[in-house]
């Protein structure tokens, strides 16, 4: 039974792979020359949003990356934002690492409980930590939403350098704004400091963009590899694109998202990133079909759409720019480029999610063809695409194994107190689920059984 059955009811809620490989993807050499990682993750991007995977935006410098790489097209992420980035950055599940859900939607049963802490709770080394242990450059740029107090920042988390927004998502701009009355400033941190202002000019993609350049050129003689966190707020709401982007799209989505979608599909057949016998699901129940919108409904949605493409079209072009500047650093042949985005589209205006999201035969499938292996993905023949099921989670101890995880064992064995039994001992550890580096001091409790009398 194919995954891609399956595709068009799981779009809203588990999205979104690419997983793309750059560069010297040759196990054996990686090792050796120890691997620069760049690691770019979009915020609520959609399935086929990308040209790579069907869509109609114009995103070159990433389908130029799948044309060298591996398009994963069955790579699950969660289902929200905090939750994904806290396995993407622990390799463990995100209860274990602290964010069992966003803290903006911990409900009554879970504040206050293990794994609901609603941050990076630090039973789970963060992958920055483990990457710096060995002696690699990290650094991240753009949102953060693992937790909003100086011990939970990224410099505190094994970031050397960080220019972070805390919250998970805001204005693209300046001024700093945040939909919420009850905190109505974004906050950001400079390298461990909290900033009160940003630059006049400052635009969120281009400004990210600029600081993973910028600390990777601050750091090229010394012969240490980094890895860089790419965290764009695109293509989250509120949807903002400078004034020369704003129409670029211009009435390329005035007859409507039905005949979008349609097309779509169309092209993900054609382009095997579905079965061909893939049918969509049937639209939502509180979406209106494009023909019983009034015209000021119509010109309003497409107007959206037209922005939300320029947007998400506008952070390949900053993509662009970070890949042509590690190209002109000689870095890029050996830097492993991995995107992906933190979960799907933005459905608040939908409304609700359709409960039945995974059906008993879907969730079945899933756990009976799950496998997670990174050799699955990493190290793949360029030019390819691969079914395989993966998990946010994998990255990072596939991440580790090609960046010599040996060595970032070693170096985390020997800066932390007490026993160490619980690190993985050689770098077969990620070689089936995704490990865990559990701190001594912070093993999850475990819950009683009630007796029954
Ligand atoms: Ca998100």
């Amino acid at each position: 039974m194919r995954l891609s059955r399956f595709i068009p009811s799981i779009a809203f809620g588990v999205p979104m792979l690419t997983l793309l490989l750059l560069g010297d993807v040759e196990p054996s050499h990686a090792q050796n020359a120890r691997p620069n990682i760049l690691l770019i993750v979009a915020d609520d991007m959609g399935y086929s949003d990308l040209g790579c995977f069907g869509g109609e935006i114009k995103t070159p410098n990433i389908d130029a990356l799948a044309q060298r790489g591996v398009r994963a097209t069955s790579f699950y992420v969660g289902p929200t934002c905090s939750p994904t980035r806290s396995m993407l950055l622990s390799g463990s599940d995100n209860h274990i690492a602290g964010l069992g859900n966003m803290a903006e939607f911990l409900g009554p049963k879970q504040k206050g409980k293990a794994g609901y802490e609603g941050y990076l709770n630090g039973r789970v080394a963060s992958l920055a930590s483990v990457l710096r242990g060995a002696g690699y450059h990290t650094y991240m740029a753009g949102k953060w939403h693992m937790g909003e107090t100086p011990e939970h920042w990224p410099a505190a988390l094994g970031f050397e350098r960080d220019f972070a927004l805390l919250q998970g998502g805001g204005s693209s701009w300046a001024d700093m704004k945040y939909p919420n009355p009850a905190h109505p400033h974004l906050t950001f941190t400079l390298n461990g400091k909290r900033i009160d202002k940003l630059p006049e000019n400052h635009f969120s993609s281009e400004a990210y963009a600029n600081f993973i350049m910028k600390s990777v050129d601050e750091n090229t003689d010394d012969g240490r590899p980094f890895f860089a966190y790419l965290s764009f707020q695109a293509v989250h709401a509120p949807l903002a694109v400078p004034d020369d982007w704003l129409d670029r799209y211009r009435g390329q989505y005035d007859r409507g998202y039905d005949v979008l979608r349609a097309s779509r599909v169309a092209r993900m057949k054609e382009m095997d990133i579905v079965g061909k016998d893939v049918q969509p699901s049937p639209r939502l129940p509180n979406v209106p079909a494009w023909d019983l919108l009034t015209p000021e409904q119509r010109k309003l949605s497409a107007r959206r759409m037209e922005i939300y493409a320029a947007m998400l079209a506008n952070m390949d072009y900053h993509i662009g720019r970070v890949l042509d500047h590690l190209k002109d650093a000689g870095k890029i042949d050996n830097t492993l480029v991995i995107f992906l985005s933190d979960n799907g589209p933005e459905p608040m205006e939908l409304g609700s999610l359709v409960e039945s999201a995974f059906s008993v035969e879907a969730k079945k499938w899933f756990l009976e063809n799950f496998d997670q292996r990174p050799e699955n993905w990493a190290g793949r023949a360029p030019r390819s695409t691969t079914e395989r099921l993966g998990l946010r989670s994998d990255l990072r101890p596939s991440a580790c194994s090609r960046a010599t995880l040996p060595r970032a064992v070693s170096a985390l064995r020997s800066s932390l107190p007490g026993p160490a039994s619980s690190m993985p001992a050689t770098s077969t550890a990620p070689s089936c689920r995704s490990w865990t580096l559990l701190l001594p001091s912070t093993r999850l409790p475990v819950p009683s059984t009630p007796r029954k009398s």
